[in-house]
């Protein structure tokens, strides 16, 4: 099955679906072999990984060339994490026509402005216009060539601050302009917001969420409330950050690698 249909199947699934991080090709591999039917290419762990911010310091040709990899070594499907399309809406469709030449999935685009900050940083999270990013919107779906290449639209409302009936208006907006499901964000620790908005969306279209703030929320949960996707964002890098600095640490320590060659995969 083609990958853009797989994940129109992961997106109208009867149950609760999982994918999960990933930010090069071997990351992308390990996803798959441990058995996630899908693949988040994530700004902020692409972005980290090269150590720069999540700011768009990476070039979207840096971050396509990254998903290439990620897309040749694998056979489920990638959503891209395409933050806000890059620019405008020219900007936006040229993604598109880039993503399907590499065989990238899904993209998701958030509705904040260029250059974009990492969610979970208080400060200039400046929303764009309802009226512009449905023009994103828009263009990413009139552009695409196969009819099942998914494009999610992410509303930063909560992130925002600017609460629940402007997160419910955003959504509906994108809804109504092709989105084929919508990415609500939440930084609170509790999954309160996305509770709230979920009380008055009910089943209208697919909900995606990031619950990394959010972390003791059981997934029960998120299968009562009706979520369809649940992205796990960024936990492969940040365990292998750990498993680096403990690794370098103890080499460095010792002048020796003899202890850490039992911990580690074979050559
Ligand atoms: C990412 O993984 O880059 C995301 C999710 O966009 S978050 O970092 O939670 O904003
Ligand atoms: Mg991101």
């Amino acid at each position: 099955m083609k990958k853009t249909e797989q994940f129109r199947n992961l997106l109208n699934a009867k149950s609760l679906q999982y994918i999960c991080e990933a930010h090069n090709g071997l990351s992308a591999k390990i996803v798959e072999e441990t058995g996630f039917k899908g693949i988040w290419a994530s700004g902020l762990t692409m972005s980290g990984s090269q150590a720069v911010r999540d700011n768009n310091e990476l070039s979207w040709t840096q971050v396509l060339a990254t998903a290439e990899y990620m897309a040749d070594v694998t056979t489920v499907p990638i959503m891209l994490d395409g933050d806000t399309g890059f620019g405008n809406f020219n900007n936006t469709r040229r993604l598109v026509k880039s993503l399907e030449k590499i065989g990238v999935a899904a993209l998701c685009i958030e509705d904040k402005r260029f250059p974009k900050t990492n969610s979970f940083i208080d400060k200039d999270q400046e929303l764009a216009s309802i009226e512009e990013f449905c023009g994103k919107i828009k263009a990413a779906k009139d552009t695409q060539l196969d009819p099942n290449f998914s494009l999610i639209a992410r509303t930063e409302a909560f992130i925002a601050g600017i609460g629940l009936e402007e997160a419910l208006k955003r959504a509906e907006a994108y809804r109504l302009a092709g989105a084929d499901a919508i990415l609500v964000h939440s930084k609170k620790k509790t999954a309160e917001e996305i509770e709230s908005f979920m009380k008055e969306w009910g089943n209208r279209h697919p909900i995606v969420i990031v619950p990394t703030m959010y972390y003791n929320t059981p997934s029960e949960t998120f299968e009562k409330i009706g979520i369809r996707l649940v992205i796990w964002a960024n936990h492969l890098l940040r365990s292998c950050i750990k498993a680096m600095q403990e690794t370098a640490k103890e080499i460095f320590e010792r002048n020796s690698i003899s202890t850490v060659e039992s911990k580690i995969v074979s050559v």
